[in-house]
């Protein structure tokens, strides 16, 4: 019997060296290890095989089926990796093809020039600080002397989430939150996305604005003038002309917008500046008492200014945009040009 194992093994194994897919190799496992298989035939048979030799004839039984199982399945594994590998090459490559050139991306232009006014404010001593763009009521407008229900609230169309949640229309309420925390002296620019509800050449719904403050005893409108002389010469180049003009804004008393001599015309006059030979860059003024009691601060012992301007609008004037939109589109053929 033990010799019929023997010869079992070896013509097992002879067939399965000749088995060249995978239904020849599953025929060897059904012919020798099946339900009614060879091997499970000759187990069936021990009785016919001498008591002393049963236990020496069981443990090679198993072990001849432990050997042909792992060899079946070695076989079937490498003819399914042939199998794969022959469909590979089927596959033409074609190795001559160039590769895909890989795009490098570039920073917005829009961030561009919000990192080139926070490096110059910064070299101006003012800390760079930010906050939530979904905002209260109440540090969007109650605190900026804008009560409910007040015409000021026109200005701005808002985009309310809840009767006293909005979406902040301009990044002024961050300054509010740092006031609430700290005493003057206070030197902040804040940067950051606002929402306003408006669509057309020159407004999208969400634009970047930057805002600064600074409070401290003793400020005056002439250091309003200073500061943002300095800057506006920084950025626009140092032979630049600007004007201060009177406006008004809830928040601060006085008001002045700014304007710099068109950089299109020079100001002689064109599209760009309406003909009028100017270019409105920022808005600014004294910060107005009111705010001052809103946030804790003696407004008897401190004085500040405040201004703020939207980014795209600068972005536009510097690169000639005069679509606001192009902005938002992100089209590689128009950001790749910055
Ligand atoms: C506090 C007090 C006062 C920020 C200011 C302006 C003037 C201004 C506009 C420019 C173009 C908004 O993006 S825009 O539409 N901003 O004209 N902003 S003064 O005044 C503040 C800010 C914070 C506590």
């Amino acid at each position: 019997m033990i010799g019929d194992l023997q010869q079992l093994e070896i013509s097992a194994l002879t067939e399965l060296e000749k088995a060249t897919n995978e239904d020849q190799a599953q025929a060897v496992r059904t012919k020798y290890l099946g339900r009614k298989g060879r091997l499970t035939g000759l187990l069936r048979n021990i009785a016919q095989v001498p008591d002393a030799e049963k236990p020496l004839f069981g443990k090679r039984c198993n072990e001849v089926k432990d050997t042909l199982s792992a060899k079946i399945d070695e076989v079937l594994f490498q003819q399914s990796l042939r199998k794969k590998s022959d469909g590979l090459l089927k596959e033409k490559i074609d190795v001559t093809i160039p590769g895909r050139s890989v795009k490098f991306g570039r920073i917005h232009p829009v961030i561009q020039i919000r990192r080139e006014i926070c490096a110059i404010f910064a070299s101006f001593g003012f800390s760079i600080v930010e906050g939530p763009e979904v905002e209260l009521d109440y540090y969007n407008f109650e605190a900026l002397n804008i009560p409910k229900d007040h015409p000021a609230r026109d200005m701005q169309d808002t985009f309310y989430i809840e009767e006293n949640i909005v979406l902040r229309t301009h990044t002024s309420p961050v300054q509010v939150r740092i006031m609430e925390k700290i005493q003057p002296p206070v030197r902040i620019l804040s940067p950051g996305r606002v929402y306003r509800r408006d669509s057309d050449v020159s407004h999208t719904p969400m634009f970047h604005q930057i805002e600064g403050l600074l409070v401290d005893k003793g400020v005056s409108f002439a250091d309003l003038k200073g500061i943002l002389t300095a800057f506006l010469k920084k950025i626009f180049g140092m032979d630049t002309t600007l004007r201060f003009r009177p406006s008004f804004f809830p928040f601060t008393e006085p008001s002045a917008e700014v304007d710099i001599r068109c950089v299109i015309c020079g100001g002689s006059g064109c599209r760009v500046c309406g003909q009028s030979g100017w270019l409105e860059i920022l808005g600014s003024g004294m910060v107005d008492p009111a705010v001052f009691r809103n946030v804790g601060y003696d407004s008897e012992e401190y004085t500040g200014f405040a201004f703020g301007l939207g980014l795209e609008r600068i972005a536009m004037l510097k690169y000639g945009v005069s679509d606001i939109r192009l902005f938002f589109e992100n089209d590689i053929r128009f950001l790749k040009q910055f």
